[in-house]
């Protein structure tokens, strides 16, 4: 990984879109998701995606995991924000929540397959390149920020600030 990057000046960054994503985490295990469509189709990642117009992040989440997986996420927190930068000009701002729970079996969908992971087999050679960095420390109960530039599947630069727990 490089240690420095493309130069950004993140405090001028207007996102295209913005996003979720949702980590249940219960009983040492982890629901991940193989993402069938979208941005970072076949890849392993939690359940999430784009926020629709008026809707706030934590609405945001809760939909996508339903949509994605047929579950309702319980207790969910803020735990962080990652921005991410394409050098094709695309911006994503991502609000993540760890989850204590789900109500309900997760099942198939179009979107996704479910993939009930324990915390300490987590496959990140098949995620993002950012999980990597960052996903620990959530699991660890800390909450982190993070910025990344990418070119397509590629990170070019990251920095991150991991802070502390989540408000309950
Ligand atoms: P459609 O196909 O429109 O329903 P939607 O589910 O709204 O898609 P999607 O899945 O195409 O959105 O893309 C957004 C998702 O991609 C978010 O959940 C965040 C995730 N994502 C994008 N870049 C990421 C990255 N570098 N690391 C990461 N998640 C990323 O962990």
């Amino acid at each position: 990984m490089p240690a420095a990057g493309p130069h950004v000046d993140w405090t001028r960054f207007k996102p295209t879109d913005r996003a979720t994503l949702v980590f249940v985490i219960c009983a040492g295990q982890i629901l991940l998701i193989r993402k069938k469509r979208g941005l970072g189709a076949g890849k392993i990642n939690g359940p999430g995606g784009r926020l629709e117009p008026g809707e706030s992040p934590l609405e945001g989440a809760i939909r996508e995991v339903r949509e994605e997986l047929g579950v309702t996420p319980t207790g969910l927190r803020d735990v962080g924000r990652q921005r991410f930068l394409f050098t094709d000009g695309y911006g994503i701002d991502v609000t993540v929540f760890r989850a204590d729970g789900c109500r309900g079996e997760p099942r198939e969908t179009d979107e996704a397959v479910p993939l009930w992971t324990p915390v300490g087999a987590i496959p990140y050679h098949e995620m993002w390149e950012d999980d990597a960095l960052w996903l620990p420390h959530v699991i660890a109960g800390r909450r982190v920020h993070g910025r990344y530039v990418f070119e397509g599947d590629r990170m070019l630069s990251s920095e991150i600030e991991i802070l502390g727990p989540p408000d309950s």
